[in-house]
C-alpha cells in the first residue's frame, strides 16, 4: 500500500520538543489523518523554515501545527510565509515555565494570526486541526462527534463511580 501524502505538518523548533509534539501525532493517528514531523528552527535553521513554509501548500499541506519554546517564533514565522492556518503550541521552558513561549506566540501582530493553545497542549492543537479539517470531510467529522460523545460518557461514568 502506498503511504498517504501528509496533509498536516507538525513542526518543532528542536528535537527537545519531540516528547510534547509526539502527542499531536498520536491524536492525528486516532483520526486517520496523515502528517509529517519536521524539526526546523526559526532562528537556527531560518532558510529551512522559509523553504518549508513557502512550499508546504503546493505539497498538499492543509494545516500546520508548530511547537516552540522560549522566544518561540517558529509558528509566527511560518504563518508569515504562508496562508495555511497555523496552530501554535507554546513549549514549557525551564526559566519561565512556558509563559515566555505562550506570550511570544499569542501576541502576534494584527493581520498574521497563530491559533495558540495552552502550554504543552499538543493534544488540543491536534484536535483543533481535526475540527478544521472536518469542515470538508464527513469521515473526520463523524469520528470527531464520536470522540466528543466518548468524552461526555467518561464524565458521566466518573459521576456514577463516585455516586454523585
Ligand atoms: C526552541 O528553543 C525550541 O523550540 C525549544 O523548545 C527551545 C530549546 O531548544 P534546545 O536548546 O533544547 O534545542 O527553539
Amino acid at each position: 500500500m502506498r503511504p498517504q501524502k501528509p496533509i498536516v505538518g507538525i513542526l518543532m523548533g528542536s528535537e527537545s520538543d519531540m516528547m510534547v509534539m509526539q502527542s499531536a501525532a498520536e491524536t492525528l493517528d486516532r483520526f486517520g489523518i496523515s502528517y509529517e514531523l519536521v524539526i526546523t528552527s526559526a532562528h537556527r535553521s531560518p532558510h529551512q523554515t522559509l523553504a518549508y513554509a513557502t512550499k508546504a501548500e503546493k505539497r498538499g499541506i492543509k494545516l500546520i501545527i508548530a511547537g516552540a519554546g522560549g522566544a518561540a517564533h517558529l509558528p509566527g514565522v511560518v504563518a508569515a510565509w504562508s496562508t495555511i492556518p497555523v496552530i501554535g503550541i507554546p513549549i514549557r521552558t525551564r526559566a519561565f515555565k512556558g509563559v515566555d513561549s505562550f506570550i511570544s506566540m499569542v501576541e502576534m501582530p494584527k493581520g498574521v494570526p497563530v491559533a495558540t493553545v495552552g502550554v504543552d497542549n499538543a493534544n488540543n492543537a491536534a484536535l483543533l486541526a481535526v475540527s478544521i479539517l472536518a469542515i470538508n470531510d464527513k469521515g473526520i467529522k463523524s469520528k470527531l462527534k464520536k470522540y466528543r460523545q466518548d468524552l461526555a460518557k467518561k464524565v458521566t461514568n466518573s459521576n456514577n463511580k463516585n455516586r454523585i
